[in-house]
């Protein structure tokens, strides 16, 4: 093949700084039964910051899907024994590969081949030869547009935590992370005291900035590695992972000290000044993501019980 890479120390230090973050996050795919091509495409990609895996034909790519979580792949059309165009119905067959980022690498570049693969679900069709440039250009944007999406629906639109069912997915995957692994982790869950009064003293939207303000500064207390969801209305719960009851108990003490001492929000008007409830329960052996919750609510529970403004364990 007849590829052309610049040098990548002019242009390319820009690329590779606005690809950074994104590349370090995503595992790439390339299927393709030219080795050459592979190893330069995985040279390349890694330089870029890529996490990258190869197959050399449809059958092997297919087991590596199973076996791993891609963010894109990069598909060959001609390929021995099996063609590229094999792959299609495998992807749109399972809803964990449908709406993956595929775009087709093909020596073909004929109206008809380039047709039918949209229709068959490929997001680009770039043809050989190519320049490095363009193609990581395009993977950069699919892989840009697929994060917004995912943005969309894991995030909570009000305040840009995340939101139930992303909570509900993460805990089964720490669950099984730790029954290979075990190490403490903890589970806050946080209930804003007497917010139906903001609501019935400064209206509705009074309540949506007091939720907000309560969001950045759960987000500014906690660590990048917790995760933090709005669990229903004016519920938020915190999964800190490597930290025990104890530990979470005096963060969620510091956290629940800062709102005490400083307005959460203000709007035009007013400065908004709250305090919540929380309880917080460890992981133990044998507890579902369920039952786990519900400890930690039931902690909630009993700060509310005993005047609120509180953390229980
Ligand atoms: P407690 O201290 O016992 O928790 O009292 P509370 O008033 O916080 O509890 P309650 O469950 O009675 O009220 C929760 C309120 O949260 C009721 C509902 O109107 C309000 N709420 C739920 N979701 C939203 C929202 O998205 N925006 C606003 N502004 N209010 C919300
Ligand atoms: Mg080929
Ligand atoms: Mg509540
Ligand atoms: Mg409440």
């Amino acid at each position: 093949y007849e590829i052309y890479r610049k040098e990548l120390e002019l242009e390319g230090a820009d690329s590779r700084r606005s690809q950074g973050v994104l590349a370090t996050q995503s595992r790439l795919l390339i299927i393709d039964d030219d080795p050459v091509l592979r190893s330069y495409l995985l040279r390349s990609l890694q330089y870029d910051g890529y996490e990258v895996m190869e197959a050399s034909d449809v059958e092997s790519g297919k087991r590596l899907l199973r076996q791993h979580h891609f963010d894109l792949i990069i598909l060959d059309l001609m390929m021995y024994p099996q063609s590229g165009y094999e792959l299609f119905d495998f992807l749109k067959e399972d809803p964990t590969f449908k709406w993956l980022p595929l775009i087709v690498l093909s020596g073909r570049g004929d109206l008809q081949d380039k047709v039918q693969c949209f229709f068959l679900g490929a997001d680009d069709y770039v043809t050989k030869p190519f320049q490095y440039e363009e193609l990581a250009a395009r993977i950069y944007s699919l892989l840009h547009r697929n994060k917004g999406f995912e943005q969309m629906a894991f995030r909570d639109p009000l305040t840009g935590v995340f939101n139930r069912r992303y909570m509900d997915q993460q805990l089964q995957r720490e669950l099984q992370r730790i029954e290979r692994y075990p190490t403490p982790i903890t589970m806050a869950f946080i209930d804003i005291d007497r917010f139906k009064s903001i609501n019935d003293t400064f209206g509705h939207s009074a309540g949506d900035v007091v939720l907000q303000g309560l969001a950045n500064v759960l987000q500014n207390r906690m660590r990048v590695t917790d995760l933090i969801a709005r669990f229903g209305g004016e519920e938020f719960v915190v999964v800190m992972p490597n930290t025990t009851a104890e530990e979470g108990e005096r963060v969620l003490g510091e956290a629940l000290q800062v709102v005490r001492e400083t307005a959460v929000a203000r709007d035009e008007v007013r400065e908004y000044r709250i305090t919540f409830s929380a309880g917080v329960a460890q992981w133990r052996e044998g507890l579902t993501a369920e039952q786990w919750i519900r400890l930690a609510d039931t902690a909630m529970y009993n700060s509310k019980a005993n005047g609120r403004n509180r953390i229980t364990r």
